[in-house]
């Protein structure tokens, strides 16, 4: 007698569908753990780009010229837009912004380890650019294809802006480069603070990483940490050589038979205490991120406002 077939269960008909690379919706069904982790992934990327306009909104005042100034404004300006790109794309799983923000000005979420950095010099202003924003690019390109439809669909347009970013950053280290002496040395003292720190946003090695493996067959994730990690590493190293700075890596070598970059080790333990909140900025960047909710409490209130007045006029006038 045959056995028969029993029918798939929603958790492999869900895992066909991404199997196929087809998208998945806010409507579609999904398991609980598939939406808890895109919340998670996708509130965290979305702090990150909050938190991240504090380290360069730090220079906006200082920037060298009035054409420094604007672009970095202007880039500020985008890294809001993505946050709210960001929040939008989690709130159609079902949670709400004002939870998200809640977890992040209470602590309980997490936000990017770079951004508890400081920025000292006008160099790093290059090599937030330059380094972080091209970590941020191979991280959010792959992203574009991530399964879930709303957070792809972000991605298409962060990505595009963060092209422009990395352009202006590395505009930057080479105006520094090919500056005064001193402004080299400036930029190689900031390449210096900022290497470790960028190998660090790719997240723990992947023996290391709790989630990558599920993130990886749910197709949220496209590579692995350490394989964003080596493919940084083999794109930044003849950009530094082109700009005539030395990466602070003693081990950093080319291997002939990977056709890749040897490279030394990250030091997790300084990642894992930043991570943790005791990092040089997190109690800095989080008051300031909390000042700066309670201080626009009055324009989300007249938003809130002028919204439900708009409303009312409206209800008035379909009733007429
Ligand atoms: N910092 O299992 P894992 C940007 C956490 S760029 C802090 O590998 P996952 C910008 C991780 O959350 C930056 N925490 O996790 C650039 C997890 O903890 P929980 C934002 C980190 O999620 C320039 C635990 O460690 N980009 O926005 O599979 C200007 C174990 O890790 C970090 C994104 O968020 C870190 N660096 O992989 C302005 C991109 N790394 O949550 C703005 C989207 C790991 O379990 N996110 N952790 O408690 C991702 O691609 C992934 O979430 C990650 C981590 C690769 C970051």
């Amino acid at each position: 007698m045959e056995t028969p077939t029993l029918a798939p269960t929603p958790e492999e008909q869900f895992q066909a569908r991404i199997d196929a690379d087809v998208r998945i919706e806010p409507k579609d069904w999904m398991p609980d753990a598939y939406r808890k982790t895109l919340i998670r992934q996708i509130s965290q990327h979305a702090h990150s780009e909050l938190v991240g306009m504090l380290p360069e909104g730090n220079w906006i005042t200082r920037a060298p010229s009035l054409r420094r100034k604007s672009i970095l404004l202007a880039k500020v300006q985008d890294e809001a837009g993505h946050g709210l790109y960001l929040y939008s794309a989690a709130e159609t799983l079902g949670t709400t912004r004002d939870q998200m923000l809640a977890d992040l000005h209470s602590g309980k979420a997490k936000y990017s380890s770079i951004f508890n950095y400081p920025t000292l010099s006008w160099a790093d202003m290059g090599c937030v650019g330059w380094l972080v924003d091209g970590a941020a690019i191979l991280n959010q390109v792959p992203l574009c294809r991530t399964s879930y439809g709303p957070y792809a669909r972000a991605m298409v347009r962060v990505c595009k802006e963060e092209s422009f970013h990395q352009r202006q950053g590395f505009e930057v280290m080479q105006t520094l480069c090919e500056g005064s002496a001193v402004q080299k040395e400036m930029a190689q003292e900031s390449l210096n603070r900022w290497w470790w720190p960028t190998l660090m946003m790719f997240g723990p090695a992947d023996d290391a990483s709790p989630n990558t493996e599920q993130s990886m067959k749910w197709r949220i994730k496209r590579f692995t940490n350490d394989e964003l990690r080596q493919k940084f590493v083999d794109m930044m190293v003849p950009q530094a050589e082109f700009l005539g700075l030395t990466v602070p890596d003693e081990k950093l070598k080319w291997n002939e038979a990977r056709q890749a970059y040897d490279f030394g080790e990250v030091n997790w333990d300084e990642f894992w205490s930043v991570v943790k909140g005791n990092g040089m900025c997190n109690h800095e960047r989080l008051q300031a991120r909390v000042q700066a909710h309670e201080e626009g409490a009055w324009v989300r209130e007249a938003a809130l406002a002028h919204a439900e007045k708009r409303q009312a006029r409206e209800a008035v006038a379909v009733a007429a």
